[in-house]
């Protein structure tokens, strides 16, 4: 028998909204788990045992088998239900390439530094963290923009949503919260604007499993 693929996520995660949006752009069917970042939840024990860094998202594929870091998972969903694909449409390595050098500009060269930890290692002071998680994110967005002017056309690479734009979107989304002046980035929010008229990424972006109050 089969497990159903569960995913355990935070609603606010960047990283998360990545695999929520992967699962629905596939169709995957799969269930949701809410992990707090906010209350120690995803620091517990329980969690740890799933992610030993204490983050999320966390796939689990089988009982007792989890997969996280959020971009290997989509490569194994990407192995496991190919269509519609995020990665391999194209047949040209360089473009294939670019998709990748794309993802991880946000992922390796953005995201980690803005994250919740560095920020609390960083200074207690809100605004001091506000204007850090501002610096890293532009540092970000400025490469992305450099790299997506050659390579855009309705999306990050081609016409087609990739796995650049399952990463840039949710960055943006960061972006926005710690104020980032979007107007420098005319490409991106080009880009931006499409995609969230896209209805996968309606269906997985935040605030669609904000908790209720
Ligand atoms: N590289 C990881 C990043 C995961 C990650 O940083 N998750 C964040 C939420 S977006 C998190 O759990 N942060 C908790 C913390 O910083 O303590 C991935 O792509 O899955």
């Amino acid at each position: 028998m089969t497990t159903k693929l569960k995913l355990y996520h935070y609603w606010r995660s960047s990283s998360s909204w990545r695999v929520r949006w992967a699962l629905t752009l596939k169709n995957i069917p799969h269930e949701l788990v809410a992990v707090s970042l906010l209350d120690g939840e995803s620091e517990s024990a329980a969690h740890r045992a799933r992610n030993p860094l204490g983050y999320v998202p966390v796939l689990e594929i089988s009982k007792g088998e989890y997969l996280f870091e959020s971009l290997a998972i989509i490569q194994y969903l990407e192995d496991k239900y190919p269509n519609p694909s995020l990665l391999w449409r194209s047949t040209d390595s360089l473009t294939r390439a670019k998709i990748w050098q794309l993802a991880e500009i946000i992922n390796a060269s953005t995201q980690p530094l803005q994250n919740l930890t560095p920020q609390e290692m960083y200074s207690d002071d809100t605004e001091k963290r506000k204007s850090w998680a501002k610096h890293w994110n532009e540092v970000g967005l400025n490469a992305y923009e450099v790299i997506c002017k050659e390579t855009a056309g309705e999306f990050s690479v081609g016409d087609e949503l990739t796995l650049a734009d399952l990463c840039l979107i949710p960055q943006v989304y960061n972006s926005k919260r710690f104020d980032v002046d979007l107007s420098k980035y005319p490409t991106i929010s080009r880009i931006y604007e499409r995609a969230m008229r896209e209805p996968s990424c309606i269906a997985s972006e935040p605030s669609q499993f904000e908790p209720k109050k």
